[in-house]
């Protein structure tokens, strides 16, 4: 099948269609055992994401089990710090780490080859991933955005509601300028190389949006997510770009409106019949239903998918959670889903 026949490609592009496409964040992971038997055999996270075979089986297992309309390639956002030569290490049970750096450090330099040298596994897994998926099934490639890489840049990890960064922000801006817009242009590239080796959509997660008060908003999301795609569009012109500011609130809008992506991916906490109102005319929605169903499933979670199909379904839409699945989620519950969304 053609990319541009494919559901989740038809609903980016702005088509309203008689029942989603639907795949879910993090739908490879934890909770499922063929993955903690593949990370096992692995010897770890960061080999699943650097050995194409383990990268493919990884996306490929949450498809071959529920048969998603799309997948999402099997990575992290916190590979391109460790391209651009930061450390980075997995704590088992836990999650990533990095060497945390200084307020005002200089930022790491941005030089093309050695940076896709590093990253070249992800994209033969992308590459690999176009000749294993079904012939219906979209891939979607990833980056993190320029402000949440810059957050565990500086922290290290993910605590304190990335004070690291927010203090950095304002005691020394140049510094932390310059960070963003080095992250800027490594985050583009790679995407461009993710799309020149199969991709067909692109996700940039910007998980903590949230942390940033409006005028760091526009200046730290909004302005290099903006970047981002108009460097990715000259490229590519024709591959659908998602966002995922998390946990923005009324400021879905402007980020929509504002970057030029064509779909906006929502978290829980906002009311899908006021994004129906005041994100859909303007762009594809993604979302958002709690993650907390896929573990707890029975009435009320097919209460909330039925409030949110009725809410959206009338505009370009594609299912999904408000964030990734988490590792005590049921398979049983994921079916269940699919089922109340595919009839
Ligand atoms: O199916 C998929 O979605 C797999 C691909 C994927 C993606 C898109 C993974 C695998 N990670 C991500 C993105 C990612 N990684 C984000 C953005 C989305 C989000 O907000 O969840 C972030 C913030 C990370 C960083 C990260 N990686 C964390 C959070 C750390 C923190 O303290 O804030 C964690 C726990 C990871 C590890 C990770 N990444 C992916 C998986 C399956 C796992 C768990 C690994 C394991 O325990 O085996």
């Amino acid at each position: 099948m053609k990319t541009e026949e494919k559901l989740l490609i038809r609903a980016l592009r702005g088509e309203t269609l008689d029942v989603p496409p639907v795949w879910l964040m993090r739908q490879a992971g934890r909770y499922l055992p063929e993955y903690r038997a593949l990370r096992e055999k692995a010897g770890g996270f960061l080999n699943l994401c650097y050995n194409p075979e383990f990268a493919v089986e990884a996306t490929m297992q949450p498809i071959r089990r529920f048969g998603f309309d799309a997948s999402i390639l099997f990575s992290d956002i916190l590979v391109v710090p460790h391209a651009l030569g930061r450390d980075v290490w997995f704590e088992t049970g836990e999650g990533p780490r990095l060497n945390p750096m200084e307020a005002g450090e200089a930022a790491p330099a941005f030089d093309p080859e050695p940076f896709h040298a590093h990253l070249a596994p992800v994209y033969a897994a992308v590459t690999g991933l176009r000749e294993s998926l079904p012939p219906e099934t979209a891939l979607i490639g990833f980056a993190g955005a320029p402000w949440t890489l810059a957050t565990y840049m500086a922290a290290g990890r993910g605590k304190d509601e990335q004070a690291a960064a927010r203090q950095w922000m304002f005691t020394d801006p140049d510094s932390f300028a310059a960070l963003i817009d080095r992250l800027t242009e490594a985050v583009a590239q790679y995407l461009i190389r993710q799309i020149d080796a199969g991709a067909e959509a692109v996700q940039i997660f910007d998980s903590w949006a949230s942390a940033l008060a409006p005028n760091a908003f526009d200046r730290y999301c909004v302005q290099p997510t903006k970047r981002i795609v108009e460097t990715v569009r000259a490229a590519h012109p024709d591959t659908p770009i998602l966002g995922f500011p998390r946990g923005v609130g009324s400021s879905y809008g402007t980020f929509l409106k504002e970057t030029g992506v064509n779909g906006v991916s929502l978290d829980q906490n906002v009311a899908p019949e006021w994004a129906a109102e005041a994100l859909q005319p303007h762009g594809t929605v993604q979302g958002n239903l709690e993650p907390m169903h896929m573990v707890t499933g029975g009435d009320a979670l097919l209460r909330d998918v039925d409030r949110i199909l009725e809410a959206l379904s009338g505009g370009p839409f594609v299912f999904n959670l408000g964030h990734g699945i988490t590792p005590q989620a049921d398979a049983a519950h994921v079916e269940a889903l699919l089922r109340r969304i595919r009839g």
